[in-house]
């Protein structure tokens, strides 16, 4: 079969995952899998970005709730690269709600409530390249090779 595409995607340890100190654990598992980091920052996320990055939900009732956490403490926000990197990254983190998702994802491993769900990743290639705008400029992607490339 013909090797799948490397692509790109947006992941992010969610304002719980921070302060819970689960950055690493969570980082952990994408770099064991095989996936590289090729961008990463700590940062606040304003009003503003939580707008633009939660477009399709800005109409929810949820909304008002997901923007208060969402902004409330800090992020690790990243890029990471590698062979279907979007569906491995989604297929990673579980089911959003956590009590649905799968034993060993994320959210089925770290998570039991919906809003503070630990992790977010891209659902396509498509908002995969919408959310890296939103976040990254190109400035930020640091080429270079893990040692176990041939492997991956
Ligand atoms: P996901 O694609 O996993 O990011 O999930 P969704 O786009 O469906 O939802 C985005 C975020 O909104 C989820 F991570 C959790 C949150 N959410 C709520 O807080 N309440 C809801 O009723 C639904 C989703």
């Amino acid at each position: 079969m013909a090797q799948a595409q490397v692509e790109r995607t947006f992941v992010m340890v969610k304002p719980d995952g921070v302060r819970r100190g689960l950055i690493g654990e969570v980082v952990r598992r994408y770099e064991a899998r095989g996936l590289k980091v090729v961008a990463g920052k700590m940062m606040r996320i304003s009003r503003e970005l939580a707008e633009k990055h939660y477009e399709e939900h800005k109409a929810k009732p949820f909304f008002p709730e997901l923007e208060r956490f969402i902004t409330s403490s800090p992020v690790f926000a990243m890029a990471l690269e590698g062979r279907n990197a979007v569906a491995v990254v989604r297929a990673m983190n579980g089911a959003t709600k956590p009590w649905e998702a799968a034993t060993g994802t994320v959210r089925g491993d770290l998570a039991l409530a919906l809003t503070p769900n630990v992790v977010h990743a891209s659902d396509s290639v498509a908002t995969a390249q919408r959310e890296l705008a939103l976040y990254f400029t190109e400035a930020d992607y640091v080429p270079y090779q893990r040692v176990d490339e041939e492997y991956l």
